[in-house]
């Protein structure tokens, strides 16, 4: 019989490339927080998947303990959740090789990820670039994770970790959970609020297109009043509106107001009204975090001794599904 008590297990990652978004908050690590209550949850700050893009080393470091801390600030509870940095669980980089060796040079060709970073750094294509996903998969599967709490940008990479776990399954048995994105309602793909077809990206140019989660007040209110938005005035969810359209999500996943409730909120009032209070509503929700953060931030001992703690339980349980799948392979025992 299936044995229906046993509790979901829920991975993902973050890469420490700079200041979360609000993008990242919204699409991602709000879910994170929400998930852990009732689910065994791993969360993993991915410093590996960093290193496709050149980085300096004293600030992949700073940025690595920042987006550790931050994850705590946003309520990750270490006690409750494993939260963990990844190159510190060796069998990522491990399981990445023999998932490699499983995975079609055609489809790593089709993710449209590997498109964009290639054609925005042209002078770096390197290998790391484009097995990326592999790693990807390997977080995943090596924690049995049946969720994946994720933006729409990763859809992707996910049906790829979903098609590698079951051509391995398919060879050698039932080894891996096949996952699940979990993918939020509103805010999914949050947009740059400078060219609102765009997403909105942590290492976009322009820090006027995003909402850092650590921006101060003031900066927060003068990015949505100067966010690009369309030459009528009806506060309205429709094609075409992409601008208005972003600032609608932002709002619904921050408030829970539907997108009827907030065209009825703002009918009658101009947009500068509606950037204003979709920029408050923003606010408050970040204020906290902030706060959060800058206490964490003062107590390295502590945050040492959470990651530590972090990547010894995640190495127990990766570990695990490592061995069974050297095992399945016909490694040589040690
Ligand atoms: P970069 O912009 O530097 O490529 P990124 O922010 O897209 O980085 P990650 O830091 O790895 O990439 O993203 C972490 C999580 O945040 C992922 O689940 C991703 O789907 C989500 N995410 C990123 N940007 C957005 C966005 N604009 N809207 C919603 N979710 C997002
Ligand atoms: N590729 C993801 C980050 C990431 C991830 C993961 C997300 C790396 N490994 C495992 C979920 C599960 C991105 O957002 N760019």
């Amino acid at each position: 019989m299936e044995n229906t008590a046993r509790k979901k297990i829920i991975f993902s990652g973050i890469q420490p490339t700079g200041i979360m978004t609000l993008g990242n908050y919204l699409g991602a690590i709000k879910n994170w927080t929400l998930l852990q209550e009732e689910y065994h949850c791993c969360y993993s700050i991915v410093n590996q998947h960093a290193i496709t893009v050149r980085q300096d080393p004293k600030a992949l470091r700073e940025n690595t303990l920042a987006a550790y801390a931050l994850i705590l600030a946003c309520g990750i509870d270490p006690e409750k959740s494993i939260a963990f940095i990844q190159s510190h669980v060796s069998a990522h980089a491990e399981l990445s090789w023999a998932l490699s060796c499983y995975t079609q040079f055609g489809e790593l060709s089709r993710m449209t990820q590997f498109k964009d970073k290639s054609a925005k750094h042209p002078e770096n294509v390197n290998a790391g670039l484009f097995t990326y996903p592999v790693l990807m998969a390997a977080d995943i599967l090596l924690y049995q994770a049946d969720l994946v709490p994720v933006g729409i940008d990763q859809k992707q990479h996910l049906e790829l970790a979903r098609n590698i776990a079951q051509r391995f399954n398919g060879i050698y048995g039932n080894v891996f959970t096949v996952p699940d994105g979990y993918i939020p309602k509103a805010a999914a793909k949050v947009m740059s609020l400078q060219d609102p077809t765009k997403k909105m990206s942590k290492s976009d140019d322009n820090p006027k297109s995003f909402i850092g989660i650590l921006d101060q007040p003031s900066t927060i209110i003068k990015k949505f009043k100067s966010a690009v938005t369309d030459s009528e005035t009806c506060v309205c969810y429709r094609e075409g509106k992409d601008g208005i359209n972003n600032l609608m999500s932002i709002y619904s996943a921050v408030t829970g107001k539907d997108y009827d409730a907030i065209a009825a909120e703002f009918e009658g009032k101009g947009y500068g009204d509606f950037k204003v209070a979709v920029g408050e509503a923003v606010v408050e929700e970040l204020r906290p975090i902030r706060e959060r953060y800058e206490q964490l931030m003062q107590d390295k001992a502590y945050l040492e001794s959470c990651y530590r703690a972090g990547a010894e339980k995640a190495s127990s349980i990766a570990g695990r599904t490592l061995e069974k799948v050297y095992k399945k392979i016909g490694f040589l025992p040690k």
